[in-house]
Order: C-alpha cells, then sequence, then structure tokens
C-alpha cells in the first residue's frame, strides 16, 4: 500500500516541489493550505489533478484542525514546512512570526504525538538560527545565535523537535537547511526579487531596481534538490539534524552581477540602494558545511550557484514576455 504524507505549507515554494517529488514516488500526498481571499496555488498547478494529491484547509493557529487532520489523515511521514517565513518582515510582525512558527510547530507535534506516534516527522529547521555567530563553514555543532525574531522562533521550534525526540522516542528530525531558491521563489526574496527585476528591466517594463545590503553573504542552491534532503532524512533508522548546504557562499552583489552580466544589462544604470531594505539586525554570512548529509543520506547538491540564476532569470524572462503580450 502507498503510503501517505502529509505537508503543512503545500502552496509555498517548498511544499510545492516536495510534493512533485513525494507523487513521483508514488505516495499519497495531503496538502494542507490556508484560506486565503485569492487563489494562490499557482504553484500546485500542476500537480491538482492528480489523484494522489488530496488538499485540505486548515490554519497553523487552529488547533483543532490540526488535531483532526491528523486524526482523518493517519500519516506515515509528516512533513512541517508552513511558516511566516520572510526575515525582513519579521520584525514588523514578531508576534504572528512566533505563533505561526513556534505555536504552529508545537501543536502538529502534540497531535503527532498523541495520535500519530509511528509516524516520521520533518521540521523545516534554517541557517538563520547560526545568525551573526561568525564561524564559519557552520556545521550541526555549531552555536546557534539567532539574529531575528525569525530565527529566534525558528530556534524554538528546533529545540521542540529534540526535546520531543529524546523525551517521547519520536522520529523527528530536523533539516537546517541553508537559503535554497528556485523559480518558484517568493517574488520578495533576494535572488528572485533580482531574477524578476532584470527580466522585467531587459523588456522595458521597469526600469530600476532597489536593493538593501548587497555584502551580505549566503550558501545559495536549488529547492528541487533540497526537497530530496527532507525525504532521505526520514529513511533513515534513527532521527537526526542535517545542515543542508552547498559548501560555496556569495554576496548578493555576486548573484546581482551574475544575473545583470548574463541578461546584458548595467547594474550602475539600473541598481540603486534604498536604506529601508537593510536590516535591524543582519546575518552576514552563511556557508554550511554538507558533510554529515553527504556521509549519511548520500545527499549531493546537484545545481550550482551560475546554473541557478540563469535558470531563474531565464524563467522570469518567459513570465515577463508572456505578461508583456498580454498587456499588448
Ligand atoms: P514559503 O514559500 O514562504 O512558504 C510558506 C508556506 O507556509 C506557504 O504555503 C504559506 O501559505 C504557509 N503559511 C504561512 N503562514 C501560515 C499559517 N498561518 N497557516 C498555514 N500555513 C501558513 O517558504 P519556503 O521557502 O517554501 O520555506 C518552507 C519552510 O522552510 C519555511 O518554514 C521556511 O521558514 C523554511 N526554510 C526555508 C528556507 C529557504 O531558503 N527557502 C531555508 C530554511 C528554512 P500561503 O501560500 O497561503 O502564504
Ligand atoms: O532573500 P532573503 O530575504 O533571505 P534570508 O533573509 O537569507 O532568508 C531566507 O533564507 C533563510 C535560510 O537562511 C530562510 F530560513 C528564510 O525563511 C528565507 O527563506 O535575504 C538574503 C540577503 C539578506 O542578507 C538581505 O539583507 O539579501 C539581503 N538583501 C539585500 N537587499 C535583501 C534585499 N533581501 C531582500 N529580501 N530584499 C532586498 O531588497
Amino acid at each position: 500500500m502507498s503510503k501517505t504524507a502529509l505537508i503543512t505549507g503545500i502552496t509555498g515554494q517548498d511544499g510545492s516541489y516536495l510534493a512533485d517529488f513525494l507523487l513521483r514516488k508514488g505516495y499519497r500526498v495531503v496538502g494542507l493550505k490556508r484560506r486565503t481571499s485569492s487563489i494562490c496555488t499557482d504553484r500546485i498547478n500542476n500537480i491538482y489533478d492528480n489523484e494522489n494529491l488530496i488538499l485540505k484547509y486548515y490554519d497553523l493557529d487552529d488547533a483543532s484542525s490540526t488535531w483532526n487532520i491528523m486524526l482523518e489523515t493517519q500519516p506515515d511521514e509528516i512533513y512541517n514546512l508552513a511558516a511566516q517565513s520572510h526575515v525582513r518582515v519579521s520584525f514588523d510582525i514578531p508576534e504572528y512570526t512566533l505563533q505561526t512558527i513556534v505555536m504552529g510547530t508545537m501543536r502538529l507535534l502534540n497531535a503527532y504525538k498523541t495520535l500519530v506516534p509511528d509516524a516520521r516527522f520533518y521540521q523545516a529547521s534554517s541557517s538563520e538560527m547560526f545568525g551573526d555567530n561568525p564561524q564559519v563553514p557552520q556545521d550541526e555543532s555549531t552555536a546557534l545565535s539567532p539574529a531575528s525574531p525569525y530565527a529566534c522562533a525558528k530556534v524554538c521550534a528546533h529545540n521542540l523537535i529534540r526535546n520531543y525526540r529524546v523525551a517521547y522516542g519520536l522520529h523527528a528530525s530536523s533539516g537546517i537547511l541553508f537559503n535554497h531558491e528556485s523559480p518558484r521563489r517568493g517574488e520578495t526574496f533576494v535572488t528572485r526579487k533580482i531574477t524578476q527585476a532584470a527580466a522585467r528591466i531587459k523588456l522595458g517594463l521597469q526600469d530600476k531596481l532597489y536593493l538593501g545590503n548587497l555584502d551580505a553573504q549566503r550558501d545559495w542552491g536549488f529547492a528541487g534538490d533540497y526537497v530530496e534532503a527532507m525525504w532521505l532524512m526520514l529513511q533513515q533508522d534513527k532521527a537526526d539534524d542535517y545542515i543542508i548546504a552547498t559548501g560555496e557562499t556569495h554576496s548578493v552583489r555576486e548573484f546581482l552581477e551574475e544575473v545583470f552580466n548574463h541578461a546584458g544589462l548595467s547594474i550602475d544604470d539600473h541598481v540603486e540602494t534604498d536604506p529601508r531594505l537593510f536590516r535591524p539586525h543582519e546575518v552576514p554570512v552563511l556557508l554550511g558545511s554538507p558533510e554529515k548529509a553527504k556521509k549519511v543520506l548520500k545527499w549531493e547538491p546537484k545545481i550550482k550557484f551560475q546554473q541557478l540564476a540563469h535558470m531563474m532569470y531565464e524563467s522570469d524572462l518567459e513570465e515577463q514576455e508572456k505578461f508583456k503580450r498580454s498587456i499588448q
């Protein structure tokens, strides 16, 4: 009989790639989405008609719906991906950010422990948890030093997973994922903001791109590669925590140059910095060591920095060309 996977945050970047991946593996996928006033299922349109995909409404803030879904679904694997995931925004809405990440995880964990304790649980932890700790590369033993309400919340959820794993013998793992991007990346994260703006500038739909700190460095991988690592963690005999990263770091400026050079655009003509886009507390450099994941999970990132930047730009160019045609 096929396994059932429950995914919170299926409408997000990672949820959509994970659903693609698990459906290809023959899973029955129960995807949880919240009700919004407009349709927000663009990222899962490609699998909407798949008979093994079941979509249910829920909200991380709603304890009884979490409980009911766990009872009805009886999942073999639970992937907790839902969150207010924007670091800059977490400074503006800290309470909501903590509510979704800490209490949302807590509710899900309690329903899991009580109703389906033999299932396996994946938690979306983040490299943001290393914050302003200057030690690089960061690995599973690096001290956490969160530098935003988002990161503080992720540290708490990360600790809850470990605590439940030890206290109740649950198979609950955390993936400490470094930044991962794709053509499905949210439009307000810096990589997608750059590739979308470059495509629009190229087509004469926009003139300026405003950015914040260009010196921040990130270890950027491809989301499609990273969801495989989530699944691999749940196939191990023992639950554990794993860093998922490429082992390479690049500044925002380097990403910008890669995309603008590829597009044949001048940064001086089109890009300006805006102090409002700087963060009250920045994470200067993230560089992960994926050695444990390579050794234990036999996982390797496939898409490299340059290929990722070009793939995202080309996808945005195609999308913006369609948009331009639609308004002509
Ligand atoms: P994303 O694209 O922002 O997706 C977030 C998902 O969470 C969306 O489906 C969103 O639903 C849902 N959500 C937000 N608030 C909710 C609520 N109150 N109730 C129910 N659902 C809610 O994020 P992502 O990039 O896929 O990341 C997935 C997870 O990995 C997140 O937990 C993120 O913090 C973590 N993470 C991401 C990265 C990365 O580089 N991408 C790295 C490390 C960790 P709507 O579609 O309705 O908004
Ligand atoms: O693309 P970002 O917003 O991603 P950030 O803050 O690193 O967070 C992402 O990755 C985390 C994993 O490390 C996830 F946990 C989290 O959920 C999210 O997916 O910003 C990257 C860097 C920052 O240093 C920021 O200050 O880009 C810099 N930046 C410069 N100008 C900008 C901008 N970021 C954004 N979003 N917008 C700008 O205009």
